[in-house]
């Protein structure tokens, strides 16, 4: 007979599910990649990413070798990359089986990657425990205040690519009043994840949701 002792011993821990979602091109996978760089001496992490019609991000990925090929998998979405990660979401939950399989039951972060996207994309609590949305100041200084779900309910949202701002003429300022106006006190990292700004303090926010 199994007692409830012995199961508790014997269950595995589910790693943490993080969605990370934003615009094309405002810095997702540099995102995933900084994180993995920072963090996988201390944690173990798994990835996948969300392409419309390639596994590029994936491919991207396992070419910079931070991670062994088992940790990244590509879901080719084809159509709505929001449909995937929002309404149905089967074939990212088949994805997190498989590599949660591959990686024999041990990781403590399983980073979902949205295919780059529009505004109105969020992630089904189904699929995402926790969600961090990315844009970047080159799409205009006016984004932090169009309002959305990604922008409004994610639990972290990073504003990247701050080295662009002078030659894009985006006001920081202007942008972190108007996030603060739409989040309250939701967290907002502003960040450049092509020098490393604010990835400390990114990762220490991870760390904290695996607590
Ligand atoms: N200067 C600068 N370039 C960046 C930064 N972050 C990302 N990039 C560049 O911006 C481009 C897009 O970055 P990705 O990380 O591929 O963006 P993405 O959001 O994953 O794009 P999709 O998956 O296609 O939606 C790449 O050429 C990156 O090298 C940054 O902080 N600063
Ligand atoms: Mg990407």
């Amino acid at each position: 007979m199994t007692t409830t002792d012995d199961m508790t011993t014997t269950a595995t821990k589910r790693a943490v599910r993080i969605g990370v979602g934003g615009p094309v091109g405002s810095g997702k996978t540099m995102l995933v990649r900084r994180i993995i760089e920072a963090l996988q001496s201390t944690i173990r992490i798994g990835v996948v990413t969300n392409d419309i019609y390639t596994k590029e991000d994936a491919e991207f990925l396992t070419k910079l070798g931070i991670l062994p090929q088992s940790h990244i998998l590509g879901v080719e979405t084809g159509g709505c990359p929001h449909s995937a990660i929002r309404d149905d979401v089967s074939m990212n939950l088949a994805a997190i089986d498989e590599l949660t399989h591959q990686c024999g039951d041990e990781l403590d972060l399983i980073l979902v990657e949205s295919g780059g996207d529009n505004l109105t994309a969020m992630f089904s609590p189904d699929l995402a425990d926790k969600t961090i949305y990315v844009i970047d100041v080159a799409q205009g200084d006016k984004i932090p205040r169009k309002g959305g779900p990604g922008l409004t309910y994610s639990d972290l949202l990073i504003i990247n690519k701050i080295s662009l701002a002078p030659f894009v003429g985006a006001n920081l300022n202007v942008m972190e009043r108007d996030a603060k106006a739409l989040r309250g006190d939701g967290s907002t990292i502003f960040s450049d994840l092509g020098d490393g700004r604010g990835i400390e303090e990114i990762s220490r926010w991870i760390l904290e949701q695996l607590n």
